[in-house]
């Protein structure tokens, strides 16, 4: 199949999954064009059925918001039209849904019916969707969608809850690529962040408040007073400046690494002992996901989706949202003992597993399917 791929090209989990996702597909032989506006950060090497059609957003002196949604759809067109695409995969909805649709019409003109699927990933709906600036466009471009996926149950009922949709939406958890994730941790990497074998807690977001990254740091400072270890913060956004200042003035700070955007999060992850992440919401929670596979237990919040990823008390631990004490202490409970956390680790791995990408990929596939 000709497939086009719409999402973002940058950190956050949507653009990760989509290019995850497009990577795979091209693995089983399909040629996947992705259409955005720079190459997607987890897309790096040669692959020969893999294309990348950049979005050029023109400047005008007249425009103080170059139109970008105008330039993605007429992208679309100009893609579908010369690469005998079957169908296009739109991921986050805002604004790939709306384009898409605008896509579809003007396609409909060259006598081309493009089908479109809109997968909604987390925020397109819980944050920025709703908001009555955005709400009528999404809507709209979700119930003219062909398809509607949602990458959980509870963003499914989410996006019920919040819009007035009739279109049914079907559920396609996100997956992780168990075997590149599960790698031995490099030595010379772990004696460098943890010298004297100190237990290493890590971190990774697009620092946006929704992530709660203070909350982070609160734990850990916490988890530092009993168990001698090292917090990694990895990524950038918004509220980084604010943890920083934060974090220079508390009395563990030299325990404390900002390492900005990692794009191999593969060679990162195994060198970690507990991976943070107490998010206000969440629909998935990828970046947890990539973390048991790496066979690190996630201590989290009970919000969104993450209980549909998460088994309390197994391969990690979820509590209520601030609960910082508790977090610490669930987390200073797997740490204490060498023997709980060789637990928490297997049961981790084992845990991924059910979201191995070889059991989802297909699921998508068969989507396709029912187009071509
Ligand atoms: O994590 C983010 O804030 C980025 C955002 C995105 O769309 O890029 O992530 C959302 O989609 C991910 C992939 O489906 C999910 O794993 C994340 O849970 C979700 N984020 C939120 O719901 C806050």
């Amino acid at each position: 199949m000709n497939i086009a791929i719409v999402c973002y090209p940058t950190f956050g989990g949507s653009g990760v999954l989509a290019t995850e996702l497009g990577k795979a597909l091209a693995d089983k032989g399909h040629n996947i064009h992705f259409i955005t506006y720079q190459q997607p950060v987890r897309l790096s090497g040669f692959h020969t059925n893999i294309f990348y059609h950049e979005v050029r957003v023109p400047t005008y002196p007249l425009f103080d918001f170059p139109p970008y949604e105008t330039a993605l759809a007429s992208t679309m067109v100009d893609v579908v039209n010369n690469h005998h695409i079957d169908l296009l995969h739109v991921h986050y909805a805002i604004p790939h849904a709306s384009a898409a649709y605008m896509a579809k019409q003007i396609l409909k003109t060259h006598q081309k019916d493009i089908p479109v699927i809109t997968t909604l990933h987390g925020t397109d709906i819980t944050l920025v969707g709703r908001d009555k600036t955005y709400s009528p466009v999404v809507t709209f471009s979700m119930e003219a969608s062909d398809v509607l996926t949602a990458v959980s149950n509870n963003l499914k009922e989410e996006t019920y809850k919040n819009f007035d949709i009739k279109k049914e939406i079907e559920v396609i958890y996100n997956f992780v690529d168990v075997a590149r994730f599960n790698k031995k941790p490099v030595k010379v990497f772990k004696n460098l962040i943890a010298p004297h074998h100190e237990k290493v807690i890590v971190h990774a977001s697009n620092f946006r408040k929704v992530k709660r990254v203070d909350d982070v740091v609160k734990t850990f400072l916490l988890i530092n007073k009993t168990i001698p270890s090292k917090l990694l913060l990895i990524g950038d956004g918004p509220e980084r400046p604010q943890i920083e200042s934060m974090t220079r003035d508390c009395p563990a700070s030299a325990n404390i690494s900002f390492l900005g955007k990692q794009e191999q999060m593969e060679d990162i992850l195994p060198i970690a002992d507990i991976f943070l992440l107490p998010s206000e919401t969440e629909s998935f929670g990828l970046a947890a996901l990539e973390a048991m596979a790496a066979e690190v237990p996630v201590i989290s919040t009970n919000a969104g989706g993450l209980p549909e990823i998460m088994v309390n008390g197994y391969n990690g631990y979820m509590s209520n949202l601030g609960d910082v004490e508790d977090m610490a202490k669930n987390a200073v409970h797997i740490l204490s003992h060498n023997d709980t956390l060789a637990q928490f680790r297997a049961n981790a791995l084992v845990q991924a597993k059910k979201f191995d990408i070889s059991k989802i990929v297909p699921v998508y596939e068969a989507l396709y399917k029912r187009f071509c």
